[in-house]
């Protein structure tokens, strides 16, 4: 069999995100060393470098929106540019930059799964669901709509991204750790229906009966992209984020979720996104993120076996 061969793709934007610094995520996850840890997993990897785009304006929302001409521009980059990976056979990995981007990134992975027959879920590891809309948003930033706008509620420019909407529906997604949703978020999420695996219920059934459920039914013919927003885990293990928020997963909680990821042999692209390098201390945040993206590629299988 040849080797896997994963594609780095550096976005480096703080333009959907409510503090600025995500922009620097992308080099703050190549110096914590992600391709050489990857390599020595066996896989082959190819840094594409950084996108471009352009650049913060840091202008107030309009009409519920912030930066939204240019968060339309970043989109459309990572949408191609993963489209274009997908296509070639490889396993993207988008090195955010904030959350807004995932929607150029799912966007492109349901429209690979469209030609390929596959059937798209997606594991969305978050603190929020990032379910916001123009009217629900507090804070017009971008970053808090991305599962909206994929799932067809938002500005025609970004549910249409990738030419028709919606680019998929609530049903793919399993939401892991979310701990903080807007009052008028909550009741999107509620009547759109979209599987949510909040922290009280880890607290409750343990983040082992979680992941199972929230992996129920993946199969040979599964797409499955994860999209990690690093503020998923508990500040006090990843204080480098924008938005962090208390009572998050602890780090053996957030390893055998990514180990259970790693046991399906499904995950076929992946974001990392959110890390804010401008809050962290050491680049510790990064190095976890590495750390546990070495165990969604299966780090720890071979002591289990
Ligand atoms: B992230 C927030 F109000 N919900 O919409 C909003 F709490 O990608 C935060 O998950 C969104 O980090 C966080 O502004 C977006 C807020
Ligand atoms: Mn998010
Ligand atoms: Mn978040
Ligand atoms: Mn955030």
């Amino acid at each position: 069999m040849s080797k896997q061969t994963i594609s780095l793709i550096g976005v480096p934007t703080d333009i959907g995100a409510g503090h600025r610094g995500a922009s620097m995520g992308p080099e703050a996850l190549r110096v914590a060393n992600l391709a050489l840890r990857l390599e020595r997993r066996g896989l082959q990897v190819v840094d594409r470098g950084n996108l471009h785009g352009p650049i913060n304006p840091w202008q107030p929302p309009t009409d519920g929106y912030r930066h939204l001409d240019e968060v339309v521009a970043w989109n459309m980059a990572v949408y191609t540019a993963f489209h274009q990976e997908l296509s070639a056979g490889h396993l993207p990995i988008m090195l955010g930059g904030d959350h807004c981007l995932a929607i150029g990134s799912i966007t492109a992975v349901a429209r690979h799964c469209r030609e390929t027959g596959k059937q798209l879920r997606v594991l969305w590891l978050d603190a929020h669901s990032d379910f916001n809309t123009a009217q629900a948003t507090p804070s017009g930033n971008i970053h808090g709509m991305p599962v909206a706008c994929l799932c067809g509620y938002g500005p025609q420019v970004l549910t249409e991204l990738g030419g028709s909407a919606p680019a998929t529906t609530p049903d793919v997604f399993r939401q892991i750790g979310i701990r903080s949703v807007d009052y008028g978020e909550k009741q999107l999420v509620r009547e759109a229906n979209v599987g949510i695996y909040d922290m009280r219920h880890i607290d409750e059934e343990g983040m082992k009966r979680v992941m199972e459920q929230a992996l129920a039914g993946i199969d040979e013919n599964t797409h499955l992209h994860v999209s990690f927003d690093v503020d998923f885990l508990d500040p006090s293990i990843a204080p480098g984020v924008g938005t962090t928020v208390r009572g998050g997963p602890t780090y053996r909680e957030a390893q055998l979720c990514m180990e259970m990821i790693a046991d399906t042999g499904h995950m076929a692209s992946l974001d990392i996104v959110e890390l804010n390098p401008a809050f962290d201390k050491r680049n510790q945040t990064a190095k976890l993120a590495v750390d546990l993206v070495e165990s969604l590629f299966g780090k720890s299988t071979l002591i289990r076996r």
